[in-house]
């Protein structure tokens, strides 16, 4: 599919260069189509609006333009692109995104912010304390993004035993759903074997409240982002304002991490309705089996769901907080 669709882009773009190369002979051509070099496959590792900087096959930086027609691209964006002089090159086509992460602008449009994710992690912390909604809001907004949620519960040491036990049994509905939950000390290192392990192969991000360890997780799993950093300001001569933006990481040990300082905690975004029950894998079984069709599985005789809450297959917790956010998305107007 990926590829089908690249392909036609890549045929309408050599028809046309096709057509200009005819007519170049009696028409001024602008130095840079003219001059393209072969088309290469690289990787959007970091975006500044105009300039997007661009991994090549080789490992290099690539400095590029990018051609209006594709709109905004992502970090983790994969592109075709061409060099068009000495400094650098110009992006003239975008993969198909797998997935995509996007976050409102000024005016409230989604704006792409990271691309061809396979994963979210969500950083808990016993301070500060997580809320069981908040967890749902992510999983609900993971879920609709089409990307795997990894639970990782950090500051490991901080808990004694009966603490650690308290924790667990309260992520215990997550744990139910197969989401995995990895316990870990970016201060101790305990568990970051386990946590780079399970990030190798793919590409992820790391999202959770202010103050959780977020930005300790990524020192401890990148020990050279600040050279990275380095390299990208000097190579895009936007100096510090690199540390602003989303830019994706290698991973020492495999996989890639994308560093989206301004999405950490991301909410509900462009969830709809629809979205809901594929982040609450628990209710959605039982979705549809109520006497009427449209239960709000409240009071209602021979709801299925309240049945299950009863029977303990549901958390009344989780019921709860599906209640709360089916709420909330009918009160905007998301019933989409
Ligand atoms: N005890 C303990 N404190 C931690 C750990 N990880 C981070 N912290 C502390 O938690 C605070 C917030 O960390 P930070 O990485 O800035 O969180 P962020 O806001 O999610 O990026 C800082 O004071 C860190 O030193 C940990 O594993 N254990
Ligand atoms: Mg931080
Ligand atoms: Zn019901």
């Amino acid at each position: 599919m990926a590829g089908r669709r690249l392909t036609q882009q890549q045929q309408g773009r050599i028809q046309r260069l096709q057509d200009r190369r005819r007519h170049r002979s009696d028409q001024a051509i602008p130095e840079d189509e003219a001059d393209l070099g072969p088309e290469q496959a690289g990787l959007a590792i970091t975006n500044h609006g105009a300039t997007v900087m661009v991994e090549d096959n080789e490992g290099r930086l690539q400095r590029c333009s990018v051609r209006q027609n594709l709109g905004r691209l992502a970090c983790g964006d994969q592109v075709i692109w061409q060099v068009s002089g000495p400094a650098g090159g110009v992006v003239t086509a975008v993969v198909e995104r797998r997935s995509l992460l996007t976050r409102p602008d000024f005016q409230g449009q989604p704006r792409p912010v990271a691309a061809n994710l396979d994963a979210v992690v969500v950083v808990l912390a016993p301070e500060p304390n997580f809320s069981g909604d908040l967890i749902d809001r992510y999983l609900v907004a993971i879920a609709a993004i089409g990307v795997q949620g990894l639970l990782v519960l950090n500051k490991h040491d901080l808990l004694d035993e009966a603490a650690l036990a308290s924790l667990l049994n309260r992520l215990e509905p997550y744990h139910r759903m197969a989401y995995p939950l990895l316990p870990v000390s970016s201060r101790t290192s305990y568990g970051l074997d386990d946590l780079r392990a399970w990030l190798r192969g793919r590409t992820s991000l790391l999202a959770g409240q202010s103050g959780v360890g977020k930005s300790s997780l990524i020192k401890a799993l990148l020990p050279d982002r600040d050279i990275r950093i380095q390299a990208l300001s000097a190579a895009t001569g936007h100096g510090a304002h690199t540390t602003s933006a989303s830019t994706l990481y290698h991973l020492p040990g495999g996989g890639d991490l994308i560093d989206t300082p301004g999405v950490r905690s991301f909410e509900l975004g462009e969830i709809r309705l629809r979205d809901l029950d594929r982040g609450f894998a628990d209710i959605a079984p039982y979705l549809g089996r109520c006497r009427f069709s449209d239960c709000r599985h409240l009071r209602e005789p021979d709801c299925a769901v309240q049945v299950a809450v009863k029977r303990g297959e549901i958390a009344l917790r989780r019921l709860d907080s599906y209640q709360q956010l089916r709420a909330a998305l009918e009160t905007a107007g998301k019933s989409g």
